[in-house]
């Protein structure tokens, strides 16, 4: 496969769970890569080992440790995300690029609340990360990390690594009323995901509408019409899926919508709330969709 042609295919795959691309990829003649995932034929994640990428619910998965975390102590307060990734040759300070990004850090409440996506900056000297960060509430908060580590010969090792912390204070958890699976809206727009959740199962339709019109004019965000990471409820279990729908490499113009597919993600059963975030006239919406998988 061309690098091109490597690059569009892995945009159209779920980057998480692409745990058999790394020997496909190679980097760009000026060291940088567009794209960092494949995944021969979409054959979907059947025979997957997950285990050698991880869930975001160890803070060592196979040779790589997400280490040295700092994160806010307290609510409500200007702070930092800072922390390191000690990789099989010690700090690791060479990575490529997966949706546009070279790091993507993801933190979220205990309560499934509190949800943010934020891209920390390297020091490339101490090869240490850090980002501002303020987190309005107090509890118990995971923080994920995710990227793709260049190795010496040439490969990428995608590792979604994730540790706790707390932030200091009373915390109340949001009430637990069932919501409306499958359906989410925000800031006029509606979403409904059509198909059964299933572990091992088919792809799911995500439409988006606005006062009832289909809505075709999704702008690409972070090389994607949809940005998808998912926690479970009770051990924060994350996946993260983009549409297959994608946008051409580095065409500012695209435009997607109304009906995004998405391939199957789930390892394991359960409810999950998916954190979804796409663009319009260049704003990004953020809205949670609940989604129970059997
Ligand atoms: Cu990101």
């Amino acid at each position: 496969m061309t690098r091109s042609s490597a690059a569009a295919a892995a945009l159209l795959l779920v980057l998480a769970l692409s745990a058999c691309g790394d020997d496909d990829n190679a980097p760009n003649a000026d060291g940088t890569t567009s794209a960092g995932h494949s995944m021969p034929g979409g054959t979907g994640m059947a025979g997957m080992d997950m285990s050698q990428v991880g869930d975001g619910m160890q803070a060592t998965v196979h040779g790589y440790t997400l280490a040295a975390v700092k994160a806010p102590t307290k609510a409500d307060e200007a702070g930092k995300l800072t922390f390191r990734i000690d990789g099989p040759n010690g700090v690791q300070k060479d990575y490529t690029r997966q949706q546009t990004k070279l790091m993507h850090a993801y933190l979220v409440r205990k309560d499934l609340t509190g949800y943010q996506h934020i891209h920390p900056a390297i020091d490339p000297t101490t090869g240490i990360w850090s980002v501002d960060l303020t987190i309005p509430d107090p509890g118990p908060y995971r923080v994920i990390t995710e990227f793709e580590a260049f190795t010496p010969d040439g490969t990428f090792d995608d590792r979604i690594l994730g540790t706790d912390f707390t932030v200091a204070g009373t915390y109340k958890p949001a009430t637990a009323e069932p919501a409306a699976l499958d359906t989410a809206s925000i800031d006029g727009y509606q979403l409904t995901l059509d198909g059964s959740p299933k572990v091992g199962g088919g792809d799911l339709k995500l439409k988006i509408t606005k006062d009832g019109a289909d809505v075709t004019a999704l702008q690409p965000y972070l090389a994607s019409f949809a940005h998808i990471t998912g926690f479970r409820e009770g051990d924060l279990s994350s996946v993260h899926v983009h549409p297959n729908e994608a946008p051409k490499p580095d065409d500012a113009n695209a435009t997607g919508g109304p009906e995004l597919t998405l391939s199957p993600m789930f390892m394991e059963a359960g409810r999950y709330r998916m954190f979804i975030q796409f663009q319009t006239g260049g704003a990004v919406h953020l809205v949670p969709m609940d989604v129970e998988v059997s």
